[in-house]
């Protein structure tokens, strides 16, 4: 049970220092702190004093004390991010590593970015101190070790931090797989990484904690400096947060050289029982009155027999009475390849409640990329879903040799939108192929020049690394892949298509192609303004590139002598000028 506390806070700006003091209702000191200041003195003997560093003391003390849950700074800080979002990770982390050493929270990273470029959560650069103590490079089960580690050598009333750092240093995270962590650095400052080694993966997914207990410590939105006294209350998540992302399965079966996927789940594929699944649906949907769910799911239909198990579960799952089905409505991720399979037991899969499924189409022609597609496949496989009343969504990828438009073929994007549109494709999304740490492709794509590192004096930043701006491109004019792209989107999400969508909404998948349309252009003006300076830089700008890929600037090393799984070289920009002739654009 929660309970709500008042606190007062008290400053006394003296003249060397300003002290700071956080009182509860009764009286009780529950936390001080000072941050003291310079005293000018000139050679005349006149002594003064800046009132901008009163200010600043009282700023920081301000926001340490906002910092405090019940008089205490928490023992653990945990930071989580995609490669996307890294930058804003990174500034967090270096916001924790400027309260007082001695009362730091250990600073915990995960997530995708973590996983697949560990090192950069560290720093070695002393303009820019600040980096994570540990980052966990796996799953819950490898963070459930790292606490159990550190809590079995934890003294009584010692910090989690302390504990970690003497686990730290006696070894104790070394029979940990899935960890790096920095050693020998002061300052916020890493001197070197150990790299405990890949996870062990956990093999039934239903020993995973139920996501239940996650929703119920959700924090409740607002513009506040400091946490919320209490958790969102469980009537509202479902109005924030409608969409409820749920592990299903993990792993493919394919092996794409640019995906990280396969090696991420060491080539294995792991599943959760219809049960589970089911039982996890239902008390969302009672506790939260969570309705729609979206797998996340590399590749749903991986695996038929276990597929098709989990769904003949759901579409006859009862709980107090009341059928699964007419509660929760759910979506995911699947190949063409395997839709193909599946293709007599779609309309089960709409029994149970799957309503869209998304589809990595590529490029129609396999041209960019193999796994069994092809234009006539991928028609059968949509043509089939919307019969069984699921909404296709296709995902393409846009490179270098595409055309906007081909003449007698299918290669080029128009053709392969339009081609699509004919099948059935509810939505479409089409993006630029980027580099991936952690797939194949990716050495090559850096040392045959095609990784942007710069235009027009802007430099590529993490979030561009979306697909939605062109980063790696070898054609001469990369502001034409850039337009190519805005222009696929102009051709399906426009106004005359809003129309036809609306004119055919009496088809089994009723109002969504309407409902996608309004997004889609939505999403196309944001687009438009997010990326047309990207393009002019393109156009009229200088372009550097990146010839290494991206790796440790801080030297790592395994456990027990053996190198580190990840990568420890250093990343270095040359600059190369596209051809600029007419000529040269054509032969690229
Ligand atoms: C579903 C999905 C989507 C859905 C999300 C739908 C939704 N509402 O949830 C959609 C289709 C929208 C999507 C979009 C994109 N996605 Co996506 N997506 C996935 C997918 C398949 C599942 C994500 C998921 O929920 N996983 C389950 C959760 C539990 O796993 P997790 O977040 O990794 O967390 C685990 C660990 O990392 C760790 N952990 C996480 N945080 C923390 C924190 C701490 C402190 C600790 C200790 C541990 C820890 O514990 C967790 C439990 O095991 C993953 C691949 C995968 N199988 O994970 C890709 C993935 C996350 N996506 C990826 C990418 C690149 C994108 C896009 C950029 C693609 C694009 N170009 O459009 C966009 C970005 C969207 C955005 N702006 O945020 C990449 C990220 C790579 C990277 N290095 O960051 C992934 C990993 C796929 C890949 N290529 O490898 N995606
Ligand atoms: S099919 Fe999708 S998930 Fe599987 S390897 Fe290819 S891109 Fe990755």
């Amino acid at each position: 049970m929660s309970t709500t506390r008042t606190a007062a806070i008290g400053l006394d700006i003296g003249s060397s220092s300003t002290k700071a003091i956080v009182l509860d209702d009764e009286g009780r000191v529950l936390w001080t702190r000072s941050e003291s200041y310079r005293i000018h003195r000139s050679a005349d003997g006149e002594v003064t004093q800046d009132p901008a560093d009163w200010l600043k003391a009282a700023r920081v003390l301000l926001r340490d004390a906002a910092g405090q849950l019940d008089g205490r700074t928490p023992d653990l800080f945990m930071a989580s991010s995609m490669s996307l979002h890294a930058e804003s990770c990174l500034a967090l982390i270096r916001d924790a590593n400027r309260i007082d050493p001695a009362q730091r929270p250990l600073i915990i990273a995960g997530g995708p970015h973590a996983v697949y470029e560990p090192y950069d959560l560290f720093s070695a650069d002393p303009a820019r101190p600040g980096g994570a103590d540990v980052v966990v490079t796996g799953e819950e089960f490898v963070l459930l070790s790292l606490v159990e580690a550190v809590l079995s050598m934890r003294r009584r009333g010692e910090s989690m931090r302390a504990a970690f750092i003497r686990a730290r240093d006696g070894g104790a995270l070394d029979g940990v797989p899935g960890l790096v962590y920095a050693r020998g650095g002061k300052d916020g400052l890493a001197e070197e990484l150990v790299d405990t080694g890949i996870q062990r993966l956990v093999g039934d997914l239903d020993e995973l904690p139920h996501p239940v207990l996650g929703y119920r410590l959700l924090e409740p939105p607002g513009r506040h400096a400091n946490l919320s006294m209490r958790a969102m209350p469980a009537d509202q998540v479902h109005r924030r947060s409608p969409l409820a992302s749920l592990v299903l399965t993990f792993g493919c079966k394919f092996a794409c050289p640019y995906c990280p996927i396969p090696a991420y789940n060491q080539r294995q594929y792991r599943v959760k029982s219809g049960e589970r699944i089911a039982d996890e649906m239902f008390r969302l949907n009672k506790e939260y009155g969570l309705r729609r769910f979206f797998g996340a799911d590399d590749n749903f239909f991986n695996d038929k027999t276990r597929t098709l198990e989990i769904v003949e579960t759901l579409a006859r799952a009862e709980f107090d009475g009341v059928k699964l089905r007419d509660r929760a409505r759910w979506y995911t991720e699947v190949t063409v390849h395997d839709t193909l399979q599946m293709r007599e037991h779609l309309p089960l899969m709409r029994k149970s409640g799957c309503r869209a499924l998304w589809l990595g189409v590529e490029d129609l022609t396999a041209t960019l990329v193999k796994k069994g597609q092809s234009a006539d496949k991928t028609s059968e496989a949509f043509r089939a879903l919307r019969a069984a009343g699921i909404s296709p969504m296709p995902m393409m990828m846009h490179h270098d040799t595409q055309p906007l438009y081909s003449r007698g073929s299918n290669y080029g994007l128009l053709n392969q939108i339009e081609l699509l549109r004919r099948a059935g494709a509810v939505s479409m999304q089409v993006l630029m192929l980027t580099p991936a740490v952690g797939s194949k492709l990716l050495e090559s794509t850096y040392t045959s020049g095609q990784v942007l590192g710069s235009a027009g004096g802007k430099a590529v930043r993490p979030y561009m690394c979306d697909g939605n701006y062109v980063v790696a491109s070898n054609h001469a004019r990369p502001w034409k892949k850039q337009l190519t792209m805005l222009a696929g989107y102009l051709y399906f999400y426009n106004p005359v298509w809003l129309v036809v969508a609306l004119i055919r909404s009496r088809t089994r998948v009723a109002l969504m192609p309407a409902g996608l349309q309004v997004f889609g252009m939505m999403g196309l003006v944001m687009t438009i303004v997010r990326t047309s300076g990207w393009a002019a830089r393109l156009m009229f700008g200088r372009i550097t590139r990146q010839l290494r890929a991206p790796a440790s600037r801080i030297p790592m090393r395994g456990v027990g002598g053996v190198p580190a799984s990840h990568d420890t070289s250093v990343a270095q920009v040359a600059e190369v000028r596209p051809p600029r002739s007419r000529q040269a654009a054509r032969a690229a």
